[in-house]
């Protein structure tokens, strides 16, 4: 059973921000309506009045016009569906700011059912259900009758529905928590731009973990530099924005909200995704949850010339910082969010008092000159060794997306992509790449069932395919080629997919591991015996997401990625090319960016695969490339950087 905490935060009526009306936007009404009508269900209460609420909270959300003009004017009876209650409901919400009698609706639900109706595949036809037959009253107590096998046994329910809701708790729980980087930086970005254009801040910045590029992001730091008069005003400014879900904390410098998905402005989209993280991730449950979701977000405000302290400060990470202060301290200084402050000057002074000492920095690198060190990117600040070559000058020049010439893993309508060769071409000029390399499913690749891979014949035409339009681009003078591989599964006692001779005709094999099962379910010495074994093979060319994660959903399977990589650069060594990948899809992040170090260390070439199933999912490389830059990768670490020619004649 599930050993996850979980906790949702439960519902309340919006409370008007703002001094004057009208209080609440559209999307804050139909909100209220949907909500309500959740709650009348709940109460099992009569389906008419149900239905009411349900349709007035659609046409509500699709009015063009104006609803505190129509409030005003009267005309909101005289549209269609919504009725004299719900009318003078919205007119008083609008006009007065207060919500009449649903109060007392709210309050008498208890909150552990609304929580659970956040759990994917159980309405509030059931949550009813559960309430009345066994008092059940939160998802902990949910949690516990299905362990106990009560809940099988109610009527209408089943060992089906009860190992279904033990799924849902579990998707419920690893959703929560973090998110991963691509969905935090669309908040982040989101919100930043919108505390920046506030009038009073002179700027502001995200920091935190999302500037650093981890690949999940707890919560998002903001840094905004205020002058002190202007702070209040700004704070209102910040709390009146209508995709606040929540404010958990408003002080004299720091605001702590919960934000909602509706400041995407824009339904988020998954993308085409993997046949294989889609099962993983919980398919349509994840999706849902994926764009109903919340982030929480503080943004600090502090006076303009102490902005870059701050915002140093909650870049962290704390470790690094920690390191940082001690450098200080043997300098004599004090280092910390509001200042570098010499300690002879301050004495006992604390806070923004004994920052008006400090030494002057207009902008990060003002700090870290002072401490006669480079400036250290971001992405590095992990404390893993940056701050001594910061000091000894020898920071790596970090790969920058434009650095890229090209990738080589993905895929095609052939298998589980949805675009043509000629498509997927095109994304790729457009991107300024000069090759682009497909490599489809291997035959044997099964997903619930049903064949995804492609057959050894269909791979072959594909080839011919390639060959006709490659020679079309050198004959109109295109600095452009696709590449022919294949993304080979490699079995569990370590041969590749398709016969030796099918392989031996593709430009490179992308060789990865997609039964986990069977790889989860072994030890690590036999794990990584078998990854030798397919990296040996003279026609592997790629080691695809060679720990086969998936962010929040599961762990790689075990095995000695170092004894891997360690044979992969013997290999190079002697003369053979042995990449490892990259995989840039925002749910593998695999290769992890700490072992990227060692394998440029061992003389391994890496590669940024975006594994794309669509067009779109090419720009999936960016996240590969941060992940590159936090594991230290220069352009010349990469093979992707590498021109179209060099790699024509590498493969071959
Ligand atoms: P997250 O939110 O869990 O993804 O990770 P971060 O790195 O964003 O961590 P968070 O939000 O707790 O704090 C933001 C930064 O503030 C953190 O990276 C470093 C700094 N910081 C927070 N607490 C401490 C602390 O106790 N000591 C030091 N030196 N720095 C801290
Ligand atoms: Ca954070
Ligand atoms: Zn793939």
């Amino acid at each position: 059973m599930s050993e996850y905490m979980v906790s949702v935060k439960a519902w309340a009526l919006p409370k008007s921000r703002r001094d004057e009306a009208p209080h609440y936007s559209k999307a804050q009404v139909a909100t209220v309506l949907e909500q309500v009508a959740t709650l009348l269900k709940l109460k099992d209460a009569n389906p008419f009045r149900i239905r009411a609420y349900e349709n007035g909270a659609r046409i509500i959300a699709s009015l063009d016009d104006d609803l505190w003009e129509l409030s005003q004017s009267g005309k909101i009876t005289e549209v269609k569906g919504i009725g004299k209650g719900i009318a003078a409901m919205i007119s008083e919400s609008l006009g007065e700011g207060s919500w009449g009698d649903l109060q007392s609706l709210y309050d008498e639900t208890p909150a552990g059912m609304i929580e659970m109706l956040a759990i994917p595949g159980i309405g509030p036809k059931r949550i009813k259900q559960l309430h009345d037959e066994l008092g059940i009253d939160s998802i902990a107590e949910l949690s516990a009758a299905c362990g106990d096998d009560a809940i099988s046994q109610l009527d209408g329910f089943g060992e089906k529905s009860q190992q279904k809701i033990l799924d849902g708790i579990d998707l419920l729980a690893r959703f929560q928590g973090r998110r991963r980087l691509n969905v935090g930086l669309l908040y982040a970005e989101a919100f930043e731009a919108m505390v920046a254009k506030i009038d009073g801040v002179e700027h502001a910045q995200l920091a935190g973990s999302a500037r650093r590029r981890r690949e999940t992001i707890g919560d998002l730091d903001i840094v905004a530099a205020v002058k002190p008069d202007d702070v209040e005003a700004v704070t209102e400014a910040i709390l009146a924005i209508p995709d606040i879900a929540e404010v958990k904390g408003a002080g004299e410098s720091k605001v702590s909200v919960v934000l909602e998905a509706s400041i995407l402005q824009h339904d988020m989209n998954l993308g085409t995704l993997d046949g294989g993280v889609y099962q993983a991730i919980g398919g349509d449950d994840y999706s849902g949850l994926e764009s109903s979701g919340t982030i929480d977000a503080q943004v600090r405000m502090v006076p303009p010339h102490v902005f870059a302290f701050t915002l140093a400060y909650f870049t962290g990470s704390k470790e690094h910082n920690i390191h940082m202060r001690q450098l200080a301290i043997d300098k004599g200084l004090r280092l910390n969010e509001f200042g570098l402050i010499p300690d002879e000057k301050v004495g006992e002074l604390k806070g923004f008092e004994a920052a008006e000492f400090s030494l002057p920095a207009a902008n990060e690198e003002d700090i870290y000159h002072h401490l006669e060190l480079d400036w250290v990117p971001p992405e590095l600040r992990e404390d893993m060794g940056e701050v001594d070559a910061a000091k000894a000058k020898t920071l790596p020049k970090l790969v920058m997306p434009t650095d890229l010439k090209g990738s080589f893993h993905n895929h095609t309508i052939l298998s589980d992509g949805v675009a043509t060769l000629e498509q997927m071409a095109a994304a790729a000029m457009d991107m300024d790449w000069q090759f682009l390399g497909i490599a489809d499913h291997s035959q044997m690749l099964n997903i619930g069932g049903r064949q995804i891979g492609a057959d050894a014949e269909d791979l072959l035409e594909q080839g011919e395919n390639i060959r006709t339009l490659n020679e079309m681009w050198a004959d109109g003078g295109k600095n452009f080629r696709l590449l022919h591989g294949a993304e080979c599964d490699i079995l569990p006692d370590g041969s590749l997919d398709y016969d030796d001779e099918i392989r031996q005709q593709l430009s490179h094999v992308v060789a990865s591991v997609h039964q986990l099962p069977t790889w989860r379910a072994r030890d690590e010495v036999e794990n990584t015996e078998a990854l030798i074994k397919a990296i040996e093979d003279p026609t592997c060319t790629i080691l695809g997401h060679p720990t086969g994660r998936i962010l929040q959903v599961r762990e790689g399977y075990d095995v000695d990625m170092h004894a891997v990589l360690r044979r992969m650069g013997e290999l190079n060594a002697e003369g053979e090319l042995k990449s490892v990948e990259i995989n840039a899809s925002p749910y593998r992040l695999d290769l992890d960016w700490r072992f990227c170090h060692f394998a440029r260390d061992q003389g391994v070439p890496v590669c940024i695969n975006p594994d794309a199933h669509d067009t779109a999912g090419l720009r999936d490389v960016w996240f590969g490339v941060q992940m590159a830059r936090k594991g230290w990768l220069e352009p010349k670490d990469l093979l992707n950087c590498y021109t179209g020619e060099e790699i024509e004649s590498m493969l071959r």
